[in-house]
């Protein structure tokens, strides 16, 4: 007879904090946090780089699935940082998994722990089962693995972090790398003067309109509680889910390490970075309308790969950013529909609070 299969229901935090506690002057309360599970199944001790975004929305993640759960990583920085010969970081188990089969693999974990359970040889509940796959695995060379993942609906997260470029081998342009995102392999010069020439792909919204019966979701390590809360119903949810986290990553786009949880917030009030839900139930995307609506310079300027651009460039990514906004149902002020012009900018390295910029970033 085939036993049963539990499943766990991680009940979700309070999450007033992102847009609804608005006392501080740009309608954002930067100190709130609900009760949080004390206890963190990625520990203190790992190598990665001090303000690694990546290492944060582990930490998040894993507070928010809990001691029961299992966890893959594709190669990439957050594996090989952490793990260091005979140590890890995490208390629950992990594996590292080749760069292209983070989705496979957890197929595999998904499909075996719902056997093992039907058989009664593993007494359950059904584990909370997740990968975290950087942007070159997730977009780029292990795309095909997730998608075919999502596709045959096994019951598991699966988390894109993106640092917007591969950053373990050296900080070359990924497939989400941004339009004008210096990497080493994108270098500029005079041929091409705003080195990266694409924009970055659109992973999440391929995930959701290509696998309309997951639940998908966006988010960054600016919000904790939406990126915590998101971890929960991608939990919960019955089947696949996948979401996908801006990670800032500190050497690559060289700004100081305070600065990780501020760009997660300012890349979204920028309008560079849509936070939005799709619900797989009615077919529906809800998108988050942040309070505050910036230039994107005052998200630009704080990196050093941005430092090269030309007012042209500083114009083309705000006229992107003013398509997000039109796209998510916002309107777009006037002050930053003036801002596709060129003439409206200067050369970004000279903006108030401009990065250093850094030719030999990533070297
Ligand atoms: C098939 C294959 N190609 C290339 C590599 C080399 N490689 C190791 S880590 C890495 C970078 C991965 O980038 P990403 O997934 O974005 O993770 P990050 O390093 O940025 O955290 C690459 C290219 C590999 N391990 N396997
Ligand atoms: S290179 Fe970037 S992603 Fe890698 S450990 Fe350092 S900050 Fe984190
Ligand atoms: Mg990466």
């Amino acid at each position: 007879m085939a036993h049963e299969v539990i499943r766990h229901q991680l009940p979700l935090f309070d999450e007033d904090g992102r847009a609804g506690a608005t006392d501080d002057e740009h309608g954002r309360d930067l100190y709130y946090l609900p009760d949080l599970p004390e206890e963190d199944p990625y520990a203190a001790g790992h190598r990665t780089c001090a303000g690694c975004g990546p290492a944060i929305q582990y930490r998040w993640v894993l507070k928010a699935a809990g001691q029961d759960t299992v966890v893959a990583g594709p190669t990439g920085c957050m594996y090989v940082a952490n793990s260091t010969y005979l140590c890890t970081p995490y208390t629950v188990p992990w594996a590292h998994t080749p760069i292209a089969s983070g989705g496979s693999f957890t197929s595999g974990m998904a499909a075996g722990y719902e056997a093992m359970i039907r058989k009664g040889r593993y007494p359950g509940p059904y584990p909370n089962i997740l990968v975290m796959a950087g942007d070159g695995s997730a977009s780029d060379i292990g795309i095909g693995s997730i998608s075919g993942a999502l596709y045959r609906n096994h019951d598991a997260l699966f988390i894109c972090y993106d640092n917007e470029c591969y950053a373990n081998t050296g900080i070359q342009v990924s497939p989400t790398t941004p339009y004008a995102g210096m990497t080493t392999f994108t270098p500029f010069g005079k041929a091409i003067p705003e080195g990266n020439k694409r924009p970055p792909k659109n992973l999440a919204k391929m995930m959701a309109e290509g696998h309309p019966h997951c639940y998908v979701a966006t988010t960054t390590v600016g919000y904790p509680v939406d990126l915590m809360n998101k971890t929960r119903k991608g939990l919960n949810h019955v089947g696949a889910a996948f979401l996908h986290c801006y990670t800032p990553c500190q050497k690559g786009w060289v700004y100081q390490t305070s600065m990780t949880v501020e760009l997660g917030r300012r890349v979204v009030e920028s309008g560079l970075w849509p936070v939005w839900e799709y619900d797989p139930a009615g077919r529906e995307y809800h998108y988050f309308h942040p309070p505050l609506q910036r230039p994107v310079t005052d998200y630009l300027a704080l990196q050093g790969r941005f430092g090269h651009m030309l007012p042209e460039h500083v114009a083309t990514t705000q006229a992107g950013a003013n398509r997000n906004w039109e796209a998510i149902g916002m309107e777009v002020p006037r002050h930053l529909r003036d801002l596709e012009d060129p003439a409206r900018h200067q050369r970004l390295k000279d903006e108030n609070y401009s990065m250093p910029l850094n030719r030999g970033v990533g070297a």
